[in-house]
């Protein structure tokens, strides 16, 4: 038999996603159910090529599920992901609430795929797609070199912040476009933009140092995100780590500019082929051909893009790249179903 699978969440901007990848990725599913808040019951949504309506999230749902994928808020998560425990199905949750609960492991399975198996809440979670974008690259090069340290910037697409993000970027943009008096006078952005959205500045024609919610010693949470959950799938508890988190008018695709400390010497194209061999990532570095991957190529593809790959000139342990990934790929609906397919091979092998 092969297992059922409900796509929680189904109707928001990861799940339509999840639909696409779910309709073009080897099957692995018997039957697939779509679910969603009440507000979107009853639509009727492709999936494999066939109409499936959208049923309201209630518990009878995961009568008989096997695997329960959930994308949706936090709250959301947070009370309906041990309901599809308790009803016997495995939950997938791309939500921050069980991330860094020791009794739920955090799976890239590119990095630490054998962690799915070890799940005695019943549920595994997805990282953050800031963390997804450059982990799967970063544990090819822990393989190599043994890492100990990381300064990682950020340069996050708005649909990071969902729907409402890509609509805010849109119409700023629209806004903005063809006034050749905009952007050299303080103010004058932020003025023409309108409304600002999820976005604490204008985000058209402009970079915000921003995402998340304020926390401790004015850290963001994203910024904690990529520390706490990069020291989780890594198995690196002492880690050392330090982020900025940087908002950048771009629709999709997170990209990051890192700088890696590690316990050996290393060297560039060593570094450039350990990547290369590792599943999941694709160099692209030839600066002197302008060859290094953008956020306006990568974007619609499922590998974590890495170029600008130098050895430090002041401490021959430490890489400095460049990495871009697809946020709602690789960042989120992809490494779902990946791991979702992890599981799935548990009820294939019997
Ligand atoms: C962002 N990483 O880009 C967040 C969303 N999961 O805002």
């Amino acid at each position: 038999r092969l297992p059922t699978l409900a796509v929680v969440g189904a109707t928001g901007a990861v799940g339509s996603v999840m639909l696409d990848i779910l309709s073009t990725r080897e099957n692995v599913w018997g039957e697939i159910r779509l679910v969603a808040s009440p507000r979107s019951a009853g639509k009727r949504l492709t999936v494999r090529g066939e109409q499936v309506e959208v049923q309201a999230l209630a518990p009878e749902v995961f009568d008989d599920v096997d695997v329960a994928m959930f994308d949706v808020p936090d709250e959301v998560s947070k009370e309906w992901a041990p309901v599809a425990a308790e009803r016997g199905a495995v939950a997938v949750d791309n939500s921050g609430a069980f991330r860094m609960d020791p009794e739920v492991p955090l799976v890239v399975p590119e990095v630490n795929a054998e962690q799915a198996a070890n799940r005695p809440r019943g549920i595994i979670s997805n990282p953050n797609c800031t963390t997804l974008s450059m982990i799967v690259a970063l544990g090819a090069l822990h393989r190599a070199y043994g890492l100990n340290g990381l300064v990682v910037a950020s340069y996050q697409a708005a649909s990071g912040a969902g729907q409402e993000g890509i609509d805010t970027l849109r119409n700023q943009i629209d806004k903005v476009a063809g006034d050749r008096t905009l952007g050299d006078r303080a103010g004058d952005v932020r003025a023409a933009v309108g409304e600002l959205g999820p976005f604490p500045a204008p985000l058209a024609m402009n970079v915000v140092p921003w995402a998340g919610s304020l926390k401790e010693d004015g850290w963001s949470s994203e910024e904690l995100k990529v520390r706490n959950e990069s020291r989780k799938i890594l198995g690196l508890a002492d880690l050392k780590v330090s982020a900025t988190c940087v908002r950048v008018p771009v629709i999709t695709t997170h990209a990051l500019s890192v700088h890696a400390s590690f316990d050996r010497d290393v060297d560039a194209d060593a570094a450039r082929e350990a990547l290369a061999a590792a599943p999941g990532v694709v160099v692209q570095d030839d600066p002197a051909t302008a060859d290094f991957p953008t956020p306006a190529d990568v974007v619609g593809t499922d590998p974590t893009w890495v170029g600008r790959i130098r050895r430090s000139i002041d401490d021959p342990t430490s890489l400095d790249l460049f990495l871009c990934g697809d946020n709602l790929r690789k960042g989120a609906a992809l490494n779902t179903a990946q791991i979702a397919e992890v599981v799935a091979a548990e009820f294939t092998r019997g």
